[in-house]
């Protein structure tokens, strides 16, 4: 893509967030530069517009060549200081090189630690550098487990797959849909505006709390308490059992542990299930039928599984489905992600499998105490990722981060509070100046990322960062050095787009089926047993009931509310935060509070208000709200812990919470103590 001419051009190209709507973009590039970034009004989901957040940031702070790294950085000052010196890529790749392969030699490669996850999801930057760790043997920190790992690994037991969800596009067959633990107002604001607002059907959104999503166009709220969500699907399950609106025959044919669970489900009477969620016993009745005669689509969000029985919340609302027969046909069916093979994405293209020499994993909840450990982690290198704002045990890991003796090298686009920890720092080149494939997890589609400008100074895409590095440590498998070109090329092969990258990039984004794709519609599942697991021998195998149970979380320990943490609009995951367009809409951090809790606390709106428990604590402002329900503290992620006067984030009361599933978070369990600012302990 020439990036020198005089002439004002408009250039399609998508965003990478990490966001359900994967929208079309426009840049529109003048001298080789851009100025200005739009939506696509070509863009079947932007329709021509950004969200709030990217409007502003993608025109704002990814823009401003003063705000990222230009130049690879040596440390001078003290870990956490973000006292740096300009260094070559050379020095700073041989730096690198050095320190890696004495360790390989010393301590073996499985002390060097490696943490990255979806910064960008463009899939040469988000995936061709594993191949580099993955040869080096290095320790993978499991990216998932800090968001959706015990989801996943719910549906793998019960459907055999995660990542083949309803379309989309068949949601103009569905009679009603469940939002459940989802909050698209915030996390997926096109198919917010759009999906949910034009669908004919009855849209029912299960969260604990009054978000956007509940209050616009959702027809139906159901406020269960937090956690209670298995036990509201057998609720669900018992009144569909009652009035005959199982269905028989797909059951029969399809379901594996039915029986196994008949009598949960006749025990979870509306009256019983509503004493544990806090849901009325007509709502679940009415929500019940409105569900089970269908088609009924379940849109299964992220939120709902960082809870300690969020696998078990997963199987239990697989289970319903599977039950009612909502699956496998047109207008029905569960959504968690929709994965790249469902486009002809081969991952192994990318990942390279052949070149790895087993290395090991851990979670991002043991990830503080390892790298505490000089025993265990020996160099950490961070790219995609900023773990000092998104991973638990904020303080704790801030402190193993400080080791003198560990060697840390982080690779981003800002001078993140991660980067502010590292010896070595390598600047990446944003999605605006290299070309990548965005493979959505929502839609059907593909899209282009497209370079429209230079990368400012001598910032380099991951791809090209992790080719020189792989030359630097002396390997020779010609995997490590694979091409852009090549990549690109041999992605796009094996998908049914018939073009190349300039072809896909002409178009912007291009849908790969023609109708709306219904996944299991022959009613065979890649299980063992070839149908849906309720009954689980691998889930058993693994340690776990051998079926879902009714569970629901107690109320929070006498005197503490419950933290909730989900996505801000303004803000995606930690990014954006250093925009200070995006500051000025965000405010200071604040704990949303039902008055209840607030006046029993004897706090008024905008009061200064701590958070205190077993892991840290953190100051906050007051948001008196009814949108939350007693008991219930919510707390938005992702701000940037050296840009809060706490000097933290809502990490800092995370311990390393596990759900049951996978070692993944369980960050929507905290709880803590709220306190007048500056009291407690
Ligand atoms: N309390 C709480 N904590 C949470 C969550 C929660 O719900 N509550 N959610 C969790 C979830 S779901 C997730 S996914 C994680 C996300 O946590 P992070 O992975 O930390 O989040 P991001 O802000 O998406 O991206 C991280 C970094 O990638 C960088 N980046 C962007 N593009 C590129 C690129 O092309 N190259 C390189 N090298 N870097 C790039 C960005 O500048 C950014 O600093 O946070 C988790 N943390
Ligand atoms: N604007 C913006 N968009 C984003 C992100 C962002 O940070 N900002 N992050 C991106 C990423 S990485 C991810 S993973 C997705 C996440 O996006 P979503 O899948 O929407 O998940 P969350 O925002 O984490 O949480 C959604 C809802 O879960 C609810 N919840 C919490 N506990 C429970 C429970 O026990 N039961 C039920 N039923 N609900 C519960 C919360 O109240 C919240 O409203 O969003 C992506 N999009
Ligand atoms: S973050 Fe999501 S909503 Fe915003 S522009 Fe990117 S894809 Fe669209
Ligand atoms: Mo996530």
């Amino acid at each position: 893509m020439p990036t020198t001419d005089t002439t004002r051009r408009r250039v399609k190209t998508t965003c990478p967030r990490d966001c359900y709507d994967a929208c079309g973009m426009v840049a529109v590039v003048e001298d080789g530069r851009v100025r200005k970034v739009l939506g696509d009004p070509d863009h079947a989901i932007a329709r021509g517009a950004l969200c709030g957040k990217c409007a502003i940031a993608y025109n704002g702070v990814w823009r401003d060549p003063s705000a990222r790294l230009t130049t690879p950085l040596r440390r001078i000052g003290a870990k956490g200081d973000g006292a740096f010196a300009p260094i070559s890529w050379e020095e700073a790749l041989a730096a690198i090189a050095d320190r890696l392969s004495g360790i390989v030699a010393n301590s073996g490669p499985a002390r060097i630690l490696h943490a990255h996850y979806t910064g960008t999801v463009g899939l040469l930057a988000g995936w061709f550098p594993t191949r580099f760790f993955a040869h080096l043997g290095a320790t993978e920190v499991d990216p998932d487990s800090v968001c959706n790992k015990a989801g996943h690994m719910a549906l793998d037991y019960v459907l055999g797959t995660s990542l083949d969800g309803f379309d989309p596009e068949s949601a103009s067959d569905a009679a009603t849909i469940l939002v459940w633990g989802a909050n698209p107002s915030h996390s997926a604001p096109h198919m917010h505006k759009h999906w949910l607002r034009e669908t004919p059907a009855r849209v029912i959104v299960i969260d604990p709390v009054t978000t956007g999503t509940a209050s616009a166009f959702a027809q139906d709220h159901v406020k269960l308490r937090p956690g209670t969500d298995a036990a509201l699907a057998f609720g669900l399950m018992h009144v569909a059992r009652r009035e005959n609106l199982l269905d028989e025959a797909f059951v029969a044919r399809s379901v594996l542990g039915y029986d196994a669970i008949e009598a949960a489900i006749e025990a979870a009477t509306p009256e019983a299930i509503a004493a544990l969620t806090g849901v009325p016993a007509e709502t679940i009745a009415d929500v019940a039928r409105a569900y089970a005669r269908g088609p009924s689509m379940i849109w299964l969000g992220q939120g709902m599984q960082r809870t300690r029985r969020g696998g078990n919340a997963f199987r239990a609302i697989a289970a319903l489905a599977a039950i009612t027969g909502q699956i496998g046909k047109t207008g029905a069916g569960l959504c968690y992600m929709n994965g790249p093979a469902t486009r002809g994405i081969d991952m192994a293209l990318l990942t390279a499998p052949e070149v790895a020499r087993d290395p090991g994993s851990v979670s991002h909840m043991d990830l503080a105490r390892i790298l505490a450990d000089p025993a265990r982690a020996e160099a950490f290198f961070t790219w995609n990722c900023n773990p000092l704002a998104s991973s638990p045990d904020q303080a704790s890991l801030r402190a193993a981060m400080a080791r003198e003796d560990l060697f840390t090298v982080a690779c981003d686009v800002f001078p993140t509070d991660t980067v502010a920890f590292a010896d070595i720092v390598l600047p990446a080149a944003s999605f605006l100046e290299c070309d990548d494939i965005v493979a959505p997890y929502f839609h059907h589609t593909l899209s282009a990322q497209v370079k429209v400008e230079e990368p400012p100074g001598e910032a380099l895409p991951n791809a090209e960062i992790f080719r020189r590095l792989a030359a630097a440590m002396g390997y020779d498998h010609p995997a490590l050095f694979e091409t852009d070109e090549s990549l690109l090329s041999r992605i796009l092969a094996a998908t049914p787009f018939e073009g190349d990258f300039a072809a896909l990039a002409a178009a912007g984004t291009v849908r790969l089926h023609d109708a709306p794709r219904i996944p299991f519609a022959d009613g065979i599942f890649p299980t063992p047993s070839g149908r849906i697991e309720i009954a689980s021998a691998r889930a058993q195998a693994d340690g776990l009931p051998l079926v879902p149970e009714p569970h629901a979380d107690g109320p929070p320990t006498s005197g503490r509310l419950r933290i909730l943490s989900p996505a801000c609009a303004w803000q995606m995951n930690a990014s954006y935060a250093n925009d200070p367009g995006i500051a000025r809409q965000i405010g200071p951090a604040r704990v949303h509070l039902h008055p209840d809790d607030a006046a029993a606390a004897g706090l008024a709106d905008g009061d200064p208000a701590t958070l205190e428990n077993e892991a840290g604590r953190l100051d906050l402002a007051v948001r008196i709200s009814e949108a939350v329900q007693p008991g219930v503290a919510l707390v938005y992620k992702g701000r940037w812990p050296g840009r809060e006067p706490a000097g933290a984030n809502v990490n800092v009361l995370h311990a390393g919470a596990k759900a049951d599933l996978g070692g993944s978070t369980a960050v929507h369990s905290l709880e803590a103590t709220l306190v007048p600012a500056g009291g407690g302990s």
